[in-house]
C-alpha cells in the first residue's frame, strides 16, 4: 500500500503557481479572487480561511466579503453584479452552502462564467460534458491531478464513483471518462453497492457518511480516493472510508486529512491563475 500525500502534491502545485504569478506580475498582470462568505457556519469559515491563506502564499490578491446570515438574495446578487463588472476581479467564489432562504442555483447562475473559478456555473458544467475548455469543479479536478502525479493511469480502468452530487460525483465521472476510464456512478439507490465497488480498479468515494467504506467494498490492489470529510466527537477528521480497515488491501489510498482536501484548494488556485490568461 502506498499513501497518496495530497498535502505534499498540493504544495508542489502551489509552488508552481507561485512562479507563474511572479511571471505575470512582471508583465503587469495581477490575479485577484473575490471570496464571499454568507453566515457563520464554522466549517465554511475554516474553508474560506484555507483559501485566503493559499492566495497569500501564491501571491494572489484576495478580496473578502463576509456577510451576515440575514443577507437577502438581492443584496448578494448586487454584490456579484458589482464584482462581475469589476475588471480587476478575475475570480468570484461564493462559499457553499448558503443560508436556506437563498437559492444556490440562482446565485451560481449570476456569476460571470469567465470568473466562475469554482466551475459550478451551468455554462462551465455544460462545457465539461461536451469536452470544451472551461472551469472545472476543484475537488474532482484535484482527484485527477492526484492520480496523474502519483503515476496512476486511468485509461481503460474500471472507475467507480460513489455519489452523484453536482459538485463532486457528476463532474468526477465526466473527468474520469475524459481520461478514457470506464465509469460507473453509484448512489444511495444503487442495488448491491458492494458488488459494484468491489470490481473497481479506481474507487472514488463521496458518500457523505463517516467510515462507511470497509474492506469488503474494495477489490484487492484497488486505488481508493476518499473525498469525504467529517469531524468526529474527538475533533479529529475522518473520511467516508474506514482507512484502518481498507488501507492494507489497496495499492494506493488517500488519507483524511491531507488527501483530497488540500488538492481542492490547489485546484482553486490553479483556476484563479488561469482566469487571467
Ligand atoms: C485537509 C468542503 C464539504 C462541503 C463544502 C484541506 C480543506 C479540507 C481538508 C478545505 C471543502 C473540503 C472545502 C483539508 C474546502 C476541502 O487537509 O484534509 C483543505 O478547505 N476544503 C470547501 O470549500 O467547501 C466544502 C467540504
Amino acid at each position: 500500500m502506498q499513501l497518496i500525500n495530497g498535502k505534499e502534491i498540493s504544495m508542489q502545485i502551489k509552488d508552481e503557481l507561485k512562479v507563474k504569478v511572479e511571471e505575470l506580475k512582471k508583465e503587469g498582470k495581477e490575479v485577484t479572487l473575490a471570496v464571499i462568505l454568507v453566515g457563520d457556519d464554522p466549517a465554511s469559515a475554516v474553508y474560506v480561511g484555507n483559501k485566503k491563506k493559499a492566495c497569500e502564499y501564491i501571491g494572489i490578491n484576495s478580496l473578502s466579503y463576509e456577510l451576515p446570515a440575514s443577507t437577502t438574495r438581492e443584496e448578494l446578487l448586487s454584490l456579484i453584479s458589482k464584482l462581475n463588472n469589476d475588471e480587476k476581479v478575475n475570480g468570484i467564489l461564493v462559499q457553499l452552502p448558503l443560508p436556506k432562504h437563498i437559492n444556490e442555483d440562482e446565485i451560481i447562475k449570476a456569476i460571470d462564467p469567465s470568473k466562475d473559478v469554482d466551475g459550478f456555473h451551468p455554462e462551465n458544467v455544460g462545457r465539461l460534458s461536451i469536452g470544451q475548455k472551461g472551469f472545472v469543479s476543484c475537488t474532482p479536478a484535484g482527484v485527477i491531478e492526484l492520480l496523474k502525479r502519483s503515476g496512476i493511469s486511468i485509461e481503460g480502468k474500471n472507475c467507480v464513483v460513489i455519489g452523484r452530487s453536482n459538485i463532486v460525483g457528476k463532474p468526477m465521472a465526466m473527468l474520469l471518462l475524459r481520461e478514457n476510464g470506464t465509469v460507473t456512478i453509484t448512489h444511495s439507490r444503487t442495488a448491491d453497492l458492494k458488488s459494484v465497488t468491489s470490481k473497481a480498479d479506481i474507487l472514488v468515494v463521496a458518500i457523505g457518511k463517516p467510515k462507511f467504506i470497509t474492506a469488503d467494498y474494495v477489490k484487492e490492489g484497488a486505488v481508493v480516493i476518499d473525498v469525504g470529510i467529517h469531524r468526529m466527537e474527538n475533533k479529529k477528521l475522518c473520511g467516508d472510508v474506514d482507512f484502518d480497515d481498507v488501507a492494507e488491501k489497496t495499492s494506493f489510498i488517500t488519507p483524511v486529512p491531507g488527501g483530497v482536501g488540500p488538492m481542492t484548494i490547489a485546484m482553486l488556485m490553479k483556476n484563479c491563475v488561469e482566469s487571467v490568461l
